[in-house]
């Protein structure tokens, strides 16, 4: 047997383990292990029955996903999976797939190629591969609805998310649950049915009978709605509607001609690169791996405002107990709103009351420093003002016990200014979370220049534990992605101050995939928190800089946002927003005063202008180091700013369109507008070189 797979006996049963850490992929040497051990178990007279297993955490997790890469670089041909589970299902003694952790993708495929599936209590399994812009290339559309039927296994392979095991039985996917040791009760599985007829999957036609025509057209669209702007879910319910009218050998031929043409889009690409993108941002050059963290077992957070009980909720929400001191006002309301948010939850029946009451029971209320100094991690979240921020780090470094992790969650102030507040900088760090902080995956974790590896990994440590995506960046206003929303939000204003209209702009960038437009989002977070941060980073006190306009004048008029009713457009009770004609008025009014001349926009030119300007940030960012890799940035705006996945993020997406091309643009908008477009130098580099910025990435983890 290979190294990736093992061989053994076992009452008559042959026991096939496959041993291809961390996630058992299918690459290369392991599919050609499986089948080697199949023919001697089929050469074996003693053996009456096989079991197919896996070691490790999980039953095999799919195809190896940097094959796919390579085919599309051209450098590998597409691995075939065919003649393995034609050999499995063929096979004259009953192979028996023993599944736990997950069994996803090609893993699923191998193992509904098997006569039977047994699985423990909490294993999973699914075809998760449209989340990558595919769609089962193994026989997943054809093999799936034989055994559950064909809507279903349409929204299964639709969706892409796995199902436990349990269910599963339900479904007709998996035969039995194994309670205790799963390979043992496998093995007495397979004695069981070893002299039964085995049925091959692909023979199986009964669940495909009937007309599910009007079923397929339901779901795709609840699919159109689920999974807006993305192919591959449509394809995959066109491919699993085939085996309706197909035969098994044609279907396979049409599921592969689907799976190629998907494979070679954008999407797949963009989906692939965001997929290892959140496991690439967990490396950091000079924090080992094997780097020692602080454990972090129970937290503080100081300000129960809406990020305060948002963090306080991310962590209660993993069985953290926190405590969080604030006056009382702000805790009475602080836990109002979770309270409010986890009764949504769970009226949406996304967990049940008693979960509810479990994590309600992990948040304790305070307005003292009680217990803080046995806490492992504090966390302030306190009022965006330095001085306040500096008092309570003051404070804490009375209190705090030697090794507590000291984090701040400001999203604008100098972390290490902050540090310094204390008699331990190397023990602070910047959590910077986002927005619904309970909701959303990201986090910018901030190094100051004096935090430590261990405090450095214990962030990244915390990130995991959240289910977030931790993303380490330098200190620097705005960190990076506040800091590329500036160029954004301004090119979009003075785009409005040029004769578009904040609903063109907006539509622009829905269109393009965005979850919201521009001015949507400084509605959300207040026209008059842009306007101060303006107003203290003087960030138009250079002469000749065009400042924004408009926005001040909305501010004046309190028209601040969501919050106060109105700003760039008008908000009912529902918070549902409205263009608003007295704004466009205002605006243009504006413009006329300042002698702007106004003109039609494109929804190209929309994009251009508004998100060339974040990608000409994005190189800057990389050139100064403030974020590691481009595939950082493009995992900050994909989990933190509503890019659309499908583009896989502006450095990404920048690739996509070609530096060139970019920066030729930019090129026009210095000559037309000014100093503002002055092309990032690496960007200019890149682009003279005929490079992109994965080569930038490629180019430094060689020099790692
Ligand atoms: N191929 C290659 N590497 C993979 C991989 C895969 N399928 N899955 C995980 N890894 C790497 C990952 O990059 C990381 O690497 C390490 O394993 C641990 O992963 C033919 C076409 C299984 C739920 O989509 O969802 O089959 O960072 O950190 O949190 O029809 O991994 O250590 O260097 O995520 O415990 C379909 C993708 C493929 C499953 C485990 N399968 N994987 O989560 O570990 S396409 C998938 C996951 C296919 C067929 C089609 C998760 C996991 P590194 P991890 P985890």
């Amino acid at each position: 047997m290979s190294e990736l797979v093992k061989y053994s006996t076992r009452d008559g049963v042959a026991i096939i383990t496959v041993d291809n850490p961390p996630v058992n992929a299918l690459s290369t040497g392991v599919p050609a292990g499986i089948l080697a051990a199949l023919k001697t178990a089929e050469a074996d007279a003693t053996v009456q029955a096989v079991v197919l297993a896996a070691a490790g955490k999980t039953f095999i997790a799919g195809a190896d996903i940097n094959d796919f890469l390579n085919v599309v670089a051209g450098k590998a041909e597409l691995p075939v999976l065919h003649p393995l589970l034609h050999a499995l299902e063929d096979s004259r003694k009953p192979v028996v797939a023993a599944i736990h952790g997950m069994a996803l993708g090609g893993g699923m495929e191998v193992a509904m190629a098997c006569h039977y599936r047994v699985a423990v209590p909490d294993a999973q399994v699914g075809q998760p591969e449209c989340k990558l812009g595919l769609i089962p290339g193994a026989g997943g559309t054809q093999r799936l609805p034989r055994l559950i039927g064909p809507l279903k296994a349409a929204e299964l392979c639709a969706m892409g998310d796995p199902i436990p095991a349990p269910e599963a039985v339900q479904l007709g996917a998996v035969d039995q649950i194994i309670q205790g040791n799963l390979v043992d009760g496998a093995v007495a599985f397979a004695k069981s049915i070893a002299n039964r007829p085995a049925h091959k999957t692909r023979e199986l036609t009964a669940k495909l009978a009937g007309n599910h025509s009007a079923g397929f057209a339901a779901l795709r669209e609840q699919v159109r709605k689920a999974k807006r702007n993305l192919n591959a879910p449509q394809v995959a319910i066109d491919a699993v509607e085939l085996s309706t009218t197909l035969s098994f050998a044609k279907g396979i031929e049409k599921e592969a001609e689907l799976f190629k043409q998907c494979l070679r889009a954008t999407e797949a690409q963009a989906l692939i690169h965001a997929f290892f993108g959140d496991r690439t941002v967990a490396k950091i050059p000079d924090v080992p791996k094997d780097t020692q963290a602080f454990p972090v077992r129970n937290i503080a957070i100081i300000g129960a405002g809406t990020m305060g009980g948002g963090i306080a909720m991310a962590f209660a929400n993993v069985g953290i107990p926190v405590r969080i001191k604030d006056t009382q006002e702000a805790l009475d309301r602080c836990l109002a709103n979770a309270r409010r948010n986890y009764e949504n939850s769970v009226k949406r029946g996304r967990y049940t009351k008693e979960v509810m009451e479990q994590r309600m029971s992990l948040i304790t209320p305070q307005t003292s420093y009680d217990g803080f100094d046995h806490v492992d991690m504090i966390i302030e979240a306190a009022y965006e003002s330095m001085p306040l921020k500096r008092q309570i780090y003051s404070e804490l470094d009375k209190i705090a016990r030697v090794d507590c992790v000291l984090a701040t969650n400001t999203s604008t102030l100098d972390i290490n200014e902050i540090a310094v507040a204390t008699g331990r900088p190397q023990m602070v760090i910047g959590l910077h979370f986002f927005s619904p902080a309970n909701a959303m995956r990201l986090v910018e974790i901030v190094r100051g220049s004096a935090t430590s590896k261990e405090v450095i990994a214990t962030a990244m440590a915390v990130a995991k534990a959240l289910k977030k995506v931790g993303v380490l960046v330098r200190n620097g206003f705005g960190f990076v992605g506040n800091r590329m929303m500036f160029p954004y939000m301004y090119e979009a204003q003075f785009v409005v101050e040029e004769g578009a209209t904040p609903e063109e702009v907006d539509r622009a960038l829905a269109h393009f995939g965005m979850a919201m437009g521009i001015f949507s989002v400084d509605d959300l977070g207040g026209l008059d928190v842009a306007a101060r941060i303006r107003e203290e980073q003087h960030q138009f006190d250079k002469p000749g800089l065009r400042k924004p306009l408009a926005s001040d004048k909305l501010v004046a008029l309190g028209r601040l946002g969501q919050k106060a009713g109105k700003g760039w457009y008008l908000y009912d009770e529902n918070r549902k927003q409205t263009p608003d004609l007295e704004v466009v008025a205002l605006i243009r009014k504006t413009a006329a005063e300042a002698h702007i001349p106004q003109r039609t926009f494109t929804e190209a030119e929309i994009i251009e202008r508004t998100l060339y300007g974040l990608i000409n940030e994005g190189a800057r960012i990389l050139e100064d180091g403030t974020a590691l890799r481009a595939v950082d940035i493009d995992v900050i705006y994909l989990n933190g700013y509503g890019f659309p996945a499908y583009r896989g993020g502006p450095m990404f997406y920048a690739d996509t369109v070609g530096l060139k091309k970019i920066y030729d643009k930019i090129c026009e908008f210095r000559e037309q507008h000014g100093a503002r477009w002055e092309p990032a130098p690496l960007l200019k580099r890149l682009a003279e070189q005929g490079k992109t910025f994965a080569s930038f990435d490629a180019e430094k983890a060689a020099h790692a």
